[in-house]
């Protein structure tokens, strides 16, 4: 008889099943009868979690004793998104435990559910990180992604009569069973005082830092499992704390109050995570933050550093760090400090080191997003960093002077210092000028880099700019929330290789044309309707029905990513029913997902207005369930995966321009949804990829909005002009969907007829259009279904393993290390 399989590293049914029982008794001290269902989420994790320690433990030992060079990516944010489906599919092990879970007869699906996300970002940018981690392990390439453990993440979103309402996300509560907390791993972090000047033991002026506050950092690691390969990564996010020693002390002088108020302060550092377009709100503790993390990443490296490879001139062959947007700029200041004050580096060899670590990634070009620091607050803060970063400057702009003799404009406009207005240090200046790669996240976004925000440092330093378009994870938002199309594609590439090889897609081509495959497309489509079409009747309260074409714009509510163009083409929409019953109309369910930063005015209005449309709309008999508006609320990854196989038309409507890249512009179409866009961020590489007859392109391109603005936009002469769009916005301000309050919506339409700086007027005309190009080609449903498997065929490249690839070869100069198979 075959020998029995290790308990908590075998992968058949059986020993899944023993395991589970195991865990539900061992870690969560359950029997079956009286598991509550966190507690059988929990046994389901816990023997996952088993199975990953073994790979970690393989996966460290290669990479330690080889010596490897490792990526360490550093980011404020990474959104996971839940962890238990996607390592089982990491695993190899879905079915078995699907198949064990079966056999103790437990609902698999209601176990996935119960699982919390950890909501640790806000958007695309936090989103991204997770996918490139996926992508790394899957790649075989050693990594450590940095970061913060926030003990509350993004907020959860309720929908209260039509408004948003922020709950706090507590997703720590129940305990996270992924994480592995270090307490061995912590370092001391300080902030204020001052610095001081002294002589080393050979002689030398050196600057010591004196601070004002001590606190340490915690490390909780989360071993990251790539797919098909054993290889492992870690996730390892910082928590803040009082430092020991400061306990001790208050402990001794009788201070037991002062103790707790400062490990009070202490630990608001990693509480929470903010919103990205909150304005000033909280603005010093978020500088606290973004120094607490890359000091902890930092230290950490380097003491990995001499752990392994020795001494500190080789730095930057060991790791190169990545930095995701300016929030871990610092880190170039900290490693200087680190090396010049700690290890007593000479400037130019420090400068040579952080240099070459250092890689930045733009993720905007949005100026209230470009992230600057008044002067005065960094001085409080951090006034050995504020020296180096004068230092710093200097040198550099003593370059520039050489370089644009006598142009002192230029030098102004490069400093790292803004000297208009308020003294503030630039983030993106320190980042480009502390990076020897710098790249935009799509063609067109690293395009207008380069030519507007950046564009005198490409002048000086062409060879420093670069793109990597941005992809996606085929685990996570085909195999994970799509796993019927997942199957269809396994079952036509012949085994689960695309999910590793994503071009591998294209083998869908060939049976576009053929009706039997159309209508199993068509069905995968359907069921995934119809399993939204449930959630959201139960969830938001609304009828929908999966004949009708799914339209779905889920994303961050924004007014550059304009959700109230949409808003006008519904409410156009539903006057032509009005005002001819008979008039021809595709059935269409209007899907919005989002969440407004609690600070944005506009945005939170905007979904108050989708509300307030819906609940018109959906309760007109006249309309008779031909188009319906739903909000989805409280979109995140989970939600999401509900939303992308279910979605027959994407809406990628941004003023072009303004979008950096998307990403969900990608997920949607790889799974079969067509795209309405602008040529806008990398719409306009998945238009190339899926083929222009296969996208509703409509709007002005970037080059055509510079000119409009050039010129002098005036969106009243579109109103004017327009009778439907002046029906439409005056339909809003009449009252109909505010119970008669004709004031609610006006900050919305002012600002649109008066100031409209994202041109939805301008492009009002030219969407409508689209949309109705869109509604009859959908009524062909062979061409729709034909439209839909090109574009999942074709949506190859915007894999993040491709992405990940190119940062690996042409950025990072980094090779794959692979974790052989054990046994
Ligand atoms: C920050 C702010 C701060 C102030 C006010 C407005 C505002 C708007 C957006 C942001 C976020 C900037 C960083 C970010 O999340 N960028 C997103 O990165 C994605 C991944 O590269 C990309 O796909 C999105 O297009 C880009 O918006």
């Amino acid at each position: 008889c075959e020998p029995r399989e290790p308990t908590r590293t075998g992968m058949s049914k059986e020993a899944l099943k023993q395991a589970y029982i195991d865990n539900l008794f061992f870690i969560q001290g359950r029997f079956r009868e009286v598991a509550t269902p966190h507690d059988l989420y929990m046994a389901a994790a816990y023997t996952a979690r088993d199975r990953l320690l073994e790979r970690w433990v393989r996966s460290a030992q290669l990479f330690k004793s080889s010596h490897a060079r490792t990526v360490c990516y550093l980011s404020a944010e990474y959104l996971l998104g839940p962890h238990l489906a996607k390592t089982l599919i990491n695993l190899g092990i879905s079915q078995a435990a699907r198949e064990a879970a079966e056999d103790l007869e437990l609902d698999f699906t209601t176990v996935l559910e119960e699982e919390e996300e950890p909501g640790l970002g806000n958007g695309g940018l936090g989103r991204l990180a997770a996918c490139y981690m996926d992508s790394l392990a899957t790649l075989g390439i050693p990594a450590i992604g940095y970061g913060i453990r926030y003990e509350f993440g993004i907020f959860d979103q309720r929908i209260e009569d039509g408004w948003q309402v922020e709950v706090s996300d507590n997703w720590l509560r129940n305990g996270n069973p992924w994480e592995i907390p270090r307490p061995k791993i912590c370092f001391p972090v300080c902030y204020g005082g001052d610095t001081e000047r002294y002589r080393d033991a050979d002689g030398q002026w050196r600057t010591r830092w004196v601070p004002a506050m001590v606190i340490q950092g915690m490390a909780y690691d989360t071993p990251i499992l790539g797919f098909g390969t054993d290889n492992v990564n870690l996730l390892r996010l910082w928590k803040s704390e009082a430092a020991e020693s400061l306990d001790f002390q208050a402990f001794n002088i009788g201070d037991y109050y002062g103790a707790v108020h400062a490990k009070i302060e202490a630990e608001t550092i990693s509480k929470i995570l903010y919103p990205n377009d909150e304005p000033e709100a909280g603005k010093e503790l978020r500088l606290k933050q973004q120094y607490f993390f890359v000091s902890c990443s930092m230290q950490d490296m380097i003491r990995l550093h001499l752990n392994t490879v020795g001494p500190l001139e080789q730095f930057d062959q060991k790791f190169v760090a990545q930095l995701n947007d300016t929030h871990p700029a610092l880190a170039i200041a900290e490693l200087m400090r680190l090396l010049l004050d700690e290890h007593l580096m000479d400037w130019e060899q420090a400068w040579g080191i952080t240099h070459r670590t250092f890689c930045y990634t733009n993720h905007t070009l949005l100026p209230e997003a470009l992230e600057t620091w008044p002067v005065a607050l960094f001085e409080r803060l951090l006034p050995r960093h504020l020296e180096i970063i004068y230092e710093i400057n200097q040198h550099f702009l003593d370059q520039v002077r050489v370089r644009f003799f006598a142009d002192d404009a230029r030098v102004a406009r490069m400093s790292l210092i803004g000297e208009d207005g308020e003294r503030r240090v630039r983030m993106a200046h320190l980042a480009v000028v502390g990076s020897h790669q710098v790249n935009g996240v799509a063609e067109l976004h690293s395009e207008l880099v380069r030519t507007t925000i950046l564009r005198d440092f490409h002048d000086l330093w062409p060879e420093r700019f670069t793109n990597v378009t941005n992809g996606v994870s085929p685990r996570r938002f085909i195999m994970v929330s799509n796993p019927r199309l997942g199957r269809l594609i396994s079952e036509v590439c012949g085994g689960t290789g695309w999910a590793r090889d994503l071009e591998q897609l294209r083998r869908l081509e060939e049976h576009a044309d053929d009706p039997a495959f159309q209508a199993r497309w068509r069905e995968i489509k359907t069921a995934a309707k119809r399993d939204l079409t449930e959630w959201l009747r139960t969830r938001a309260d609304v009828d929908l029905d999966p004949a009708q074409l799914f339209d779905i714009q889920a994303k961050r509510i924004h007014e550059y990513k304009r959700q109230h163009l949409n808003v006008l083409h519904i409410i156009r929409t539903y006057q032509r029913i009005k005002q001819d019953p008979n008039h021809d109309i595709t059935p269409r369910a209007f899907i919005f997902g989002g969440k407004a930063a609690p600070g944005y005015f506009t945005a939170k209005l905007l979904i108050k207005l989708i509300n307030a449309v819906a609940e018109v709309i959906n309760h007109d008999p006249a309309v008779n369930g031909t188009i319906r508006v739903a909000f989805m609320p409280d979109f995140n990854v989970k939600n999401a995966q509900r939303l992308y196989p279910a979605a027959d038309l994407s809406e990628q409507i941004s003023l072009a321009g303004k979008e950096a890249s998307g990403t969900g512009n990608m997920k949607f179409s790889m799974n079969g949804a067509l795209t309405i866009g602008t040529l806008d961020g990398a719409n306009i590489e998945i238009r190339r990829a899926v083929g222009a007859e296969n996208f509703f392109l409509f709007g002005m391109d970037a080059a055509a909005v510079a000119r409009r603005q050039a010129e002098g936009y005036h969106p009243w002469e579109h109103y004017h002009d327009d009778p439907e769009l002046r029906a439409d916005i005056d339909l809003i301000n009449s009252g109909l969907f505010s119970h008669g309050d004709t004031s609610l919506f006006r900050p919305l339409t002012d600002q649109l007829i008066n100031h409209d700086p994202f041109m939805v007027l301008a492009d009002y005309r030219a969407y409508l259009e689209a949309q109705d190009h869109v509604s009859d080609v959908y009524r062909d449903s062979a061409r729709w279904t034909r439209m839909s498997i090109l574009n999942a065929a074709r949506m190859g490249r915007f894999s993040s393993d491709r992405a990940i690839h190119e940062y690996a070869e042409r950025i990072w100069k980094i090779a794959p290390m692979p974790v052989e198979p054990d046994g």
